[in-house]
């Protein structure tokens, strides 16, 4: 497992000089969710498939950029599932984004992750690596070193609300719950990368990001595989919760497709307690 950490070192150093380097126009492509792809977004998923290649343990990677399952080692024994770069419409107004990857180890669901990391690329590259023992451990690159900062640990409540989502478009039950929480304080911390919003959340003590069901989009944005539930593993080793609408954990989730999105809520006890009462989930 070492070994893959490593080679998500390389691949941060890598996607960060691309972003700072390269062309952050549209590359003509579609990617199987039928999104435009940017010149970048097709970059960083080649710098990812390259550098696991080399890694025997690997057996096969999915990808956010691409439609089927790619297997790179016929004795590999982790699928590696990962967003190269989310958020990659944030490059051209030089805000935060990010990589997102799930380590699974047999089929593809929850419940078979065996480890996540993220990396945030913003004035410093950092880097967040979970596993099931212990706390997310929370790293800040230096020149080509990683220096390790602590481990990472969500209060029991939070003051930060991340609201995912076209508002026109929530249900009355969620207008009115996240209305609720800016009434009792909480304040907004929103930039439209779900890297950085939840990464600010989780070093901030707490609080909520959601990204509900929508009128639009039943089913949400984000994408279980490659966001979502390495995600959860982030915010429950934390001591935190994350669960969908119907109250059920996202590291229990089952996709049918690889690419299939779920409404996910992230936070910590308090906030994810209130969210179920104002939904009407059962405790
Ligand atoms: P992407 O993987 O195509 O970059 O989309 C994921 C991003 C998340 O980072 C963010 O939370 C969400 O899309 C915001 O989407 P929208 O602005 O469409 O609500
Ligand atoms: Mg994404």
């Amino acid at each position: 497992m070492q070994t893959i950490f490593n080679t998500i070192k390389t691949i941060a150093l890598k996607i960060d000089h691309a972003i700072k380097t390269e062309d952050l126009g549209y590359s003509n492509t579609e990617n199987s969710s039928g999104e435009e792809q940017l010149k970048l977004d097709v970059k960083s998923d080649y710098i990812v498939e390259q550098a696991f290649m080399e890694v025997s343990i690997v057996k096969a990677l999915v990808s956010e950029e691409k439609e089927g399952i790619l297997e790179i080692n016929k004795n590999g024994k982790y699928t590696i599932c990962y967003d190269p770069l989310d958020g990659s419409s944030l490059a051209d107004v030089n805000l935060s984004v990010g990589s997102i990857f799930g380590i699974y180890e047999g089929g593809l669901k929850g419940e078979n992750l065996v480890a996540s990391a993220y990396i945030v690329y913003g004035p410093r590259i950092e880097l967040m690596v979970a596993t099931k023992k212990g706390k997310p451990l929370h790293y800040r690159a230096q020149g080509e070193e990683f220096n390790l900062i602590g481990e990472v640990s969500l209060d029991q409540k939070g003051k930060l609300n991340a609201p995912g989502g076209t508002q026109q478009n929530w249900s009355s039950s969620h207008k009115n719950f996240i209305d609720d929480l800016f009434a009792k304080g909480y304040r907004l911390r929103y930039s439209g990368g779900m890297v950085p919003d939840l990464h600010q959340i989780l070093l901030k003590g707490g609080g909520l990001f959601s990204y509900p069901g929508t009128s639009d989009k039943p089913e949400g944005k984000l994408r279980q595989l490659f966001e979502v539930i390495p995600f959860a593993l982030m915010y429950e080793q934390a001591g935190g919760k994350a669960i969908n609408s119907n109250g059920v954990r996202l590291l229990e989730l089952i996709p049918e497709h690889p690419h299939d999105t779920t409404p996910c809520f992230f936070g910590s006890d308090y906030e994810i307690e209130a969210l179920k009462k104002a939904y009407g989930v059962k405790a």
